[in-house]
């Protein structure tokens, strides 16, 4: 009888499902992540995320999330647009939130994976993830060889860039681990020269209090009186050191159908509960209700020459 090849088997469902890169490492503890992940907590660059500091071991270890985990299968899918904001003095959407929410859309290829899986492979179990459980996204999309983690701390692709979700499914089945690639980020800071808000505060580690996506999207407080940053009209999320990151002059547009999306009619300043509610109401932006765009677009006006 024939062998199946595990990996071809995932990796040709989750092309025919739109991810464009697939890799496998083995689950067991990040050893090395561990006194990181540690130390930025105790820096208190979570903020106010406090989910970010529960679950440590978890975080650390999928075999304490998914019984009997063996592998880790981390997907890549691409959300670079067709077309940018052509408008550089609208409000500014970060590219990811264009339309629908990621995290409908890829939890059900995930879903629609692992059942092919268990198809043609046989007994297998597991979990999806898709930035829904204390997983590290980035750093097993980088032991799986997917690319290198920036200094900007974004994972980047040498061929795609950075403009793209980590996604994973947590399985009980031994496959042949991929290995890590190079950085090749070099003498390169263009990314730690243009943040605005001086989030990374060294190369490789971004304050995530002081960031301008936290401030607009994770911030459910008013902004510090003591800001004194120049969001440079971002309202919700912030995309600059990926921008100026030369490795993204590589990204292509995506071809999901589902991430399609329109913002240039939105008239944010006059939106109203109801239209924000038929607008959003699939996508990511709805977490921030009304009231938190409208506080951003407040503190960009203000902060506008
Ligand atoms: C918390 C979080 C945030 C926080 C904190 C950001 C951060 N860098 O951690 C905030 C709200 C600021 C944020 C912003 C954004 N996020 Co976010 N975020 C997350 C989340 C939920 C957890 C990340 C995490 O574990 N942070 C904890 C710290 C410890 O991790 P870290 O910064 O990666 O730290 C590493 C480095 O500091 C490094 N390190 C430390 N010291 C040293 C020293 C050396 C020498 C080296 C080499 C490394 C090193 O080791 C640490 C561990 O690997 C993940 C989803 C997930 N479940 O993984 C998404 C995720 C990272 N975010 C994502 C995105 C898209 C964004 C934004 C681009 C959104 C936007 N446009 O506004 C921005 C980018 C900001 C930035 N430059 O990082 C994507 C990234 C995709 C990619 N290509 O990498 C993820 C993976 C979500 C997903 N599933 O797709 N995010
Ligand atoms: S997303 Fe914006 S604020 Fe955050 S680290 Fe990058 S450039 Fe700085
Ligand atoms: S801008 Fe330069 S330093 Fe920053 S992530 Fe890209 S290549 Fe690395």
């Amino acid at each position: 009888m024939q062998k199946v090849d595990y990996k071809k088997v995932i990796r040709d469902k989750s092309t025919a499902l739109g991810f464009f890169h697939c890799g496998f490492s083995e689950a067991n503890f990040l050893e090395e992540e561990a006194p990181r992940l540690d130390k930025w907590l105790n820096n208190n660059y979570h903020g106010k995320m406090a989910y970010m500091s529960n679950h440590f071991d978890k975080r650390l270890d999928p075999r304490l999330l998914v019984d009997d985990a063996k592998t880790v299968v981390s997907l890549l899918l691409n959300y670079f647009p067709e077309e940018k904001q052509a408008d550089t003095s609208a409000p500014k959407i970060s590219k990811y939130a264009y339309g629908e929410d990621y995290h409908f859309v890829i939890k059900d290829k995930l879903t629609e994976l692992l059942e092919h899986i268990k198809q043609e492979i046989g007994e297998v179990s597991g979990r999806v993830f898709v930035d829904s459980a204390p997983v590290m996204d980035k750093v097993w999309a980088k032991k799986s060889g997917l690319g290198w983690i920036g200094k900007h701390t974004n994972l980047i692709h040498p061929q795609n860039g950075s403009f793209f979700f980590i996604a994973e499914l947590i399985i009980d089945l031994v496959i042949e681990p991929d290995g890590p690639i190079q950085d090749y980020c070099g003498t390169c800071t263009k990314c730690i020269d243009a943040c605005p808000t001086e989030a990374i505060v060294q190369p490789y580690v971004v304050d995530g209090s002081k960031c301008i996506s936290y401030f607009t999207i994770e911030l459910k407080d008013q902004m510090p009186a003591s800001l004194q940053s120049d969001f440079q009209n971002w309202i919700f999320g912030c995309d600059i050191c990926q921008d100026v990151c030369p490795w993204n002059r590589f990204s292509k547009p995506h071809n999901e159908p589902r991430f399609a999306g329109n913002l240039a009619e939105v008239d944010w300043e006059g939106l109203s509960e109801e239209v924000f509610q038929t607008l959003f109401h699939y996508s990511a932006i709805k977490r921030t209700k009304l009231k938190g765009i409208q506080r951003n677009l407040d503190y960009v006006k203000k902060k506008r020459p």
